[in-house]
């Protein structure tokens, strides 16, 4: 089993640290802060477990290695290009992020060949200080975690045997994944996936910043017409990139992640009540962008980009 090398000391990068610490995958941390790097997870159940020590700067990565980047889509850049003097033996890199625009950096940076795979966790974590100012990481739910190989020739693999039997070393960093932080589960159209999870976190995120409420009151009535609204827009932009969506659908599954995840705050939530930049452009604002060039009018997602552009400052 390849090592995994984990870039960024944010809630989802340490909750996969802890667990793969639990589950005895071998890894190392290289959080931008040291300081901020929890030290040790809280499980639901009660226990905890002491993290590794993090690391101080980048190594050069070995060719079965996996080199995940649970980051913001802003930071992906400047992360990728400091890696990237590491990354000479083509080790596996996993972008996990919330909002698009990731696919683009790596092909950018690391090239349209490079062995790359997309992931989207819904695994829930916060992480929070002590009063002695000791960060740890927290469990708030179980999850999955989705993933797939965009840079693998189409007609992508349609299973995960099958993705073994043309790029091996791929389908190991997976199997690396779901040793450290299972389930992880193989998509053959893994863009199909993170516009799923786009439709969600447009509607979600910037409604939870706006009003300052948890995920689960966005299915009250009040935000019906708004709910339906950015579906609408969101399923006619993926459709004219080839994305076959039913608004119906996407709008019933934005309600039931709303109630399955009732009780968090969304990132944009905390986002904005911690000051931190939000994943704004990534989102509604990718949704904009991506209309924009096919002519498509989306008032709902441009309004939502401005006030909550609007809130952050
Ligand atoms: O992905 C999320 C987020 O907060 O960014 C959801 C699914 C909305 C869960 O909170």
């Amino acid at each position: 089993m390849g090592k995994l090398h984990i870039v960024g000391g944010g809630a989802i990068g340490s909750l996969i640290a802890a667990s793969a610490h639990k589950n005895g995958v071998p890894y190392d941390c290289y959080p931008r802060n040291i300081r901020t790097m929890p030290a040790c997870a809280r499980w639901q159940d009660g226990q905890s477990i002491a993290l590794k020590a993090a690391m101080p700067a980048p190594v050069v990565l070995e060719e079965g290695d996996v080199l995940i980047l649970p980051l913001k889509v802003y930071q992906l850049n400047a992360a990728l290009i400091q890696w990237l003097p590491y990354l000479t033996q083509k080790p596996t890199v996993v972008l996990m992020h919330n909002g698009m625009g990731g696919l683009e950096a790596a092909r950018d940076l690391l090239g349209v060949d490079y062995p790359l795979l997309l992931a989207t966790t819904s695994h829930g974590a916060l992480k929070e200080s002590t009063l002695s100012g000791d960060f740890y990481v927290k469990s708030t739910g179980l999850g999955a975690t989705q993933v797939g190989a965009p840079n693998v020739d189409k007609p992508s693999p349609q299973k995960l045997a099958d993705l073994f039997q043309v790029a091996p070393l791929l389908a190991n960093a997976i199997a690396t994944l779901d040793s450290a932080l299972p389930p992880v589960q193989y998509q053959s159209d893994i863009l199909k996936a993170l516009w799923t999870k786009l439709s969600v976190n447009a509607v979600i995120n910037p409604l939870t910043a706006l009003h300052n409420i948890q995920n689960k009151h966005i299915g009250n009535t009040e935000f019906e017409q708004i709910r339906i609204a950015i579906c609408n827009e969101f399923t006619q932009v993926a459709k004219a990139y080839g994305l076959d969506f039913d608004a119906r659908s996407v709008h019933e599954n934005v309600l039931s992640v709303a109630k399955a995840t009732g009780e968090n705050y969304s990132s944009m939530h905390q986002d904005v009540v911690h000051g931190r930049r939000t994943e704004i452009d990534a989102i509604n604002g990718y949704i904009v962008e991506m209309a924009k060039k096919k002519g498509i009018p989306v008032p709902e997602n441009t309004l939502l980009v401005e006030r909550v552009k609007a809130l952050s400052v």
